[in-house]
């Protein structure tokens, strides 16, 4: 998904930032935020990763209304060094790795409609600070998420970016991670939505396999419906690992050789721990 055919919006800074204006927000769009944080955060208890709630505690998200990024970025600064600017939207590949490599999030300041409260395909605020924020409050994510914008700027020299971005992808926005004897959530995508945070660990549709770093950047994803596949990571300090331990440069000319795989693909040598029926995906699109 190359994002570099977008065009800077008027107003928007060098680095695509925009004020987040926070006073502009109307009562409804608080409201808006209310509701789908009050759906989330009741049902994610036992389904997302301790860390996430941790981080929600450390920057008090439940704090009514949208959130201040003023505020907010104080909090996260104390914890991790890291802030949220604000951007009109989705911004180029180059731009989102350079403020990811120095610690910033870039997240879109407007918030969906009550008509697409169950899906957007663009992330609004929702998706970016309540899906992605608390678990930069995590050092070793935050650490992992800094690392990959610094490789995201390396990739982009060697035109890997798209096998990077499936690596955030599998990761950041759909990934999934051991604890205890379960599995939880903590992919952006998956606990900032309703149906997937249920879908993603109980229904019988989609594979869940563990992570292998190469394995990942062969699979292709969807952007438009719920994932075939889900990966499973057993521990954020594991991911890291994985990541820092690795010397892209001769992985992707590895990789070139080698097929992409299909979302719902299944190799032999994966680490199956739910072979997917896949019958939603076929309900969705036939036979
Ligand atoms: N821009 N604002 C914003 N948010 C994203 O998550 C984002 C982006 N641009 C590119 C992008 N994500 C992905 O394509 C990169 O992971 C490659
Ligand atoms: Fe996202």
């Amino acid at each position: 998904m190359a994002h570099d055919d977008l065009q800077r919006p008027i107003g928007a800074a060098d680095d695509w930032t925009i004020p987040q204006d926070w006073d502009a927000y109307t009562p409804a769009e608080h409201a808006m935020w209310d509701t789908l944080f009050e759906r989330q955060a009741k049902m994610l208890p036992g389904r997302v990763v301790q860390e996430f709630l941790d981080g929600m505690d450390v920057l008090r998200m439940s704090k009514p209304g949208i959130p201040d990024f003023i505020e907010l970025s104080e909090r996260l600064m104390k914890a991790t060094g890291w802030q949220v600017l604000a951007v009109p939207g989705l911004v180029p590949d180059r731009v989102f790795f350079e403020h990811l490599a120095n610690k910033r999030f870039v997240a879109g300041r407007f918030i969906r409609r009550p008509d697409q409260m169950d899906y957007l395909q663009e992330p609004d605020i929702f998706h970016d600070v309540f899906g992605h924020v608390p678990l930069l409050a995590n050092p070793v994510f935050a650490e992992y998420m800094q690392a990959y914008g610094a490789g995201g700027l390396r990739a982009d020299g060697m035109g890997a970016i798209d096998r990077l971005a499936r690596l955030y992808w599998y990761t950041v926005e759909f990934g999934l991670i051991r604890e205890g004897e379960g599995l939880r959530t903590y992919g952006a995508g998956i606990v900032s939505s309703y149906a997937e945070s249920i879908y993603s660990l109980d229904d019988p549709s989609p594979n869940r396999l563990g992570f292998g770093l190469k394995r990942l950047m062969r699979t292709n994803y969807r952007i438009d419906d719920y994932q075939q596949t889900y990966f499973i990571i057993d521990s954020f300090e594991s991911l890291l690992k994985a990541t820092l331990e690795t010397d892209f440069a001769p992985l992707y000319k590895e990789l070139e050789g080698q097929p992409d795989l299909y979302p719902p693909d299944v190799l032999p040598e994966d680490m199956v721990h739910t072979l997917g029926t896949q019958a939603y995906a076929r309900l969705r699109t036939g036979p």
